[in-house]
């Protein structure tokens, strides 16, 4: 299986391919103190399926291991930024939605391989079924969990999006090597500006500003405003300043897929539904919804002095939405 699953990734521009065992006991018990530390932050999602997240055979009956995907996004960006750079959304964002892209691409993947192996049964997860992804692709072998607890392959650092793909066939192993890992490397932690790494290979969520960029609803608080004048929707700084990241890629997410050039802040700021769709439509953006882009963007433009502050201030002042409302009220006393 694994000869042709190498020739067939390789065709749909995949990076990286591994075969990993499905016992996950120890990392299941890993994640079940995290979230006894209340780690997840808002993210309820993730305390169900408990069953599924520690034995994946529940999605797929005989699975007998998982065939993990690796596609790069790097797009050469560099920390700090330069002086008087606007603020960024994170680099996996910059590209239509890759939930659907991936996804099409393994399932055409399995589908090819199929014919070749009739008996085999399989079922392709991208990011949204409740499975330790990280997990299993460690388990690959080729990489490791760093401490910003991203999944780090060895010559493709860790830009990279992981697809699962739930197997009845046994693991006949990819394996081609055992990492060095992290050592006494301390590079995220010391650079994360919200502490969100203090623990080694834990990351507290409560303080992560991906999380609160994009997984959070209500109003962000004051204490991690003036970082959204580097990053307005997810945050890559643990990732860029990672010794295994800093080799030069092409971005290579699929040269066919160009990235998306988004609005600027006063136009994301002040969008309607049709607006968000036409900027935003198809992209992970749509993660946040229009109002959360448009939170983040007032906080941006505000954080960041922006010459369009009161412009918005202004448009915005009879928005219907409360968390619009109170973004605005906070931002106006914001230098006061
Ligand atoms: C919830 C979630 C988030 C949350 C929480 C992040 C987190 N670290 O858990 C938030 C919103 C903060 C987030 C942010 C980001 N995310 Co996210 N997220 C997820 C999601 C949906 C679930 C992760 C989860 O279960 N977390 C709970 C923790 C406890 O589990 P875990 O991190 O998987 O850790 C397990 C193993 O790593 C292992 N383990 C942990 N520590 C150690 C230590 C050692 C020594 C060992 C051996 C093992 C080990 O055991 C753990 C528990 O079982 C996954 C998709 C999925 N289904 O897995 C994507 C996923 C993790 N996210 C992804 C991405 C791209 C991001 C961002 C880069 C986006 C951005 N630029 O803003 C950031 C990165 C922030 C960071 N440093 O992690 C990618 C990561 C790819 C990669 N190379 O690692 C994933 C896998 C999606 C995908 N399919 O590609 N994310
Ligand atoms: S994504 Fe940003 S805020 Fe979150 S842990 Fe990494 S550096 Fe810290
Ligand atoms: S920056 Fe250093 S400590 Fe953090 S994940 Fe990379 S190698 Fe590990």
């Amino acid at each position: 299986m694994i000869e042709n699953l190498k020739v067939l990734s390789k065709e749909e521009g995949l990076h990286f391919l591994g075969i990993s065992s499905l016992d996950l006991e120890e990392d299941y018990l890993r994640f079940k103190q995290w979230l006894s530390e209340s780690k997840q932050a808002g993210m309820q999602f993730l305390e169900k399926y408990e069953d599924i997240r520690r034995d994946p055979s529940r999605l797929l009956p005989d699975a007998k291991c998982a065939v993990i995907l690796g596609l790069s996004y790097d797009q050469g960006d560099i920390w700090p930024p330069q002086e008087n750079e606007s603020p960024r959304i994170a680099q996996y964002a910059r590209f239509k939605d890759y939930h659907k892209l991936f996804k099409e691409k393994a399932e055409r993947i399995f589908a090819r391989l199929n014919v070749k192996t009739p008996q085999l049964k399989y079922r392709v997860c991208v990011d949204t079924a409740p499975l330790l992804e990280r997990a299993l692709a460690a388990k690959a072998q080729q990489g490791f969990i760093g401490k910003n607890t991203c999944y780090i392959h060895e010559s493709h650092g860790s830009f990279l999006l992981l697809a699962v793909v739930l197997c009845n066939q046994e693991p006949d192993s990819a394996s081609v090597s055992v990492s060095s890992g992290c050592e006494s490397c301390t590079l995220c932690q010391v650079n994360c500006p919200t502490g969100a790494l203090n623990t080694d290979y834990s990351i507290d969520s409560r303080k992560c500003l991906s999380y609160w960029t994009i997984e959070h609803r209500g109003e962000i608080p004051l204490e991690f405003w003036p970082h959204l004048s580097k990053y307005y929707f997810g945050c890559d700084i643990c990732q860029l300043v990672c010794p295994y990241n800093q080799q030069a890629r092409e971005n290579s997410l699929d040269q066919k897929i160009p990235t998306r050039t988004f609005p600027d802040l006063k136009t994301t700021a002040l969008m309607n539904e049709a607006d968000y769709q036409k900027f935003f439509g198809g992209t992970p953006l749509t993660r946040a919804k229009r109002n959360g882009l448009r939170r983040n963007a007032i906080i941006a433009l505000r954080v960041s002095k922006h010459s369009g502050w009161e412009e918005v201030a202004a448009e915005l002042a009879n928005d219907p939405d409360p968390i619009i409302q109170s973004t605005l009220s906070t931002a106006s006393n914001y230098f006061n």
